[in-house]
């Protein structure tokens, strides 16, 4: 029999397969559906302080090879996702609370009162949001991403990753990964959205907010994804764990995505088409994959990639 179990951390999961932050975790609704499918974990939509109405609609619209959305961080604020993790047994598997402050200071209340709470998992602060109007990613801006962590690291010892954009220069990878080798980490989820994509049908943007232009994610996005999980597999320090997101629609991409190095494989788009039941599909087709091969378990293969 195959095992999927992979540990990130001090934690372990049964499997290696979870949702992306954004994507069926809006609300407890949502989260519970998630607890009660093959997902191993879930994360949460990423919470400010303050409830978020988001963008407006239509804002997230699925297209032939994958999706594009300008949701504009609609979100329940930190305590309703807080009060929600209260009532899960955070043991040897842990949730992930996403969030992102709107400001450094934002940030710095919101990891605070997470510090402060009951609540002792793990936690996924979103450096790359794209669809904020007039603010950039953090994720870009290297300096920017060193000095927040200083700060952070000062004051919060729960375990701690960060979401990534993507990034397309060999010279991105160096710097970035040197600035988050500083810091006690525990894991690094690699990509968010493809930012600012413009998708068109006939005439017409397909999605309001910014004049269309939108986080694309999908198909579109898996060599992307692929390339930046196995360029951070490359230059992190072992004790910084990857999670893989990307373009996953299917058990092969997952194997692909452990192959390049992650630890843990999220799905986003795919997620948001095909629902919950999605987990167990991806997970037959993994394991299936891995007999045929002779792999017993994610170990055999991760990280593993053959070159030319
Ligand atoms: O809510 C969003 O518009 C959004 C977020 Br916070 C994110 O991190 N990535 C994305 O594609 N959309």
């Amino acid at each position: 029999m195959t095992r999927l179990q992979t540990t990130l951390g001090q934690f372990s999961f049964d499997s290696c397969v979870m949702n992306a932050s954004g994507v069926h975790c809006y609300d407890r609704t949502e989260l519970d559906d998630l607890r009660a499918s093959k997902a191993t974990t879930f994360v949460t939509k990423s919470a400010t302080l303050n409830p978020r109405e988001g963008n407006p609609t239509p804002r997230y619209k699925a297209v032939p090879l994958g999706s594009i959305n300008s949701m504009g961080l609609p979100n329940l604020g930190i305590d309703y996702y807080l009060d929600y993790l209260e009532t899960v047994e955070v043991g040897e598997s842990s949730p992930f609370l996403s969030v992102t402050g709107l400001s450094r200071e934002e940030t710095h209340t919101l990891l605070r009162k997470i510090q402060s709470s009951s609540y002792n998992g793990l936690v996924e602060l979103n450096l790359s949001c794209p669809n904020l109007i007039g603010k950039p990613q953090l994720g870009y801006d290297t300096e920017g991403v060193n000095d927040l962590l200083t700060e952070v690291f000062a004051y919060f010892d729960q375990p701690l990753g960060v979401k990534l954009p993507p990034y397309f220069d060999l010279t991105h990878f160096d710097q970035i990964a040197e600035v988050l080798n500083q810091f006690p980490l525990t894991f690094v989820n690699t990509v968010n959205s493809i930012g600012n994509a413009l998708y068109i049908e006939d005439e017409t943007v397909a999605i309001k907010p910014k004049n269309g232009f939108g986080g694309l994610g999908g198909s579109y996005i898996k060599p992307t994804a692929l390339a930046n999980v196995h360029a951070f597999y490359q230059r992190l320090k072992p004790s910084i764990a990857i999670i893989g997101t990307g373009g996953v629609t299917s058990g092969r991409d997952v194997f692909e995505h452990i192959l390049c190095g992650a630890r843990l494989v999220q799905v986003g788009t795919a997620l948001q088409e095909e629902g919950p039941a999605i987990f167990d599909r991806l997970e037959a087709e993994l394991r299936s994959i891995m007999a045929e091969k002779g792999y017993e378990c994610l170990d055999d293969f991760r990280g593993k990639l053959h070159y030319l």
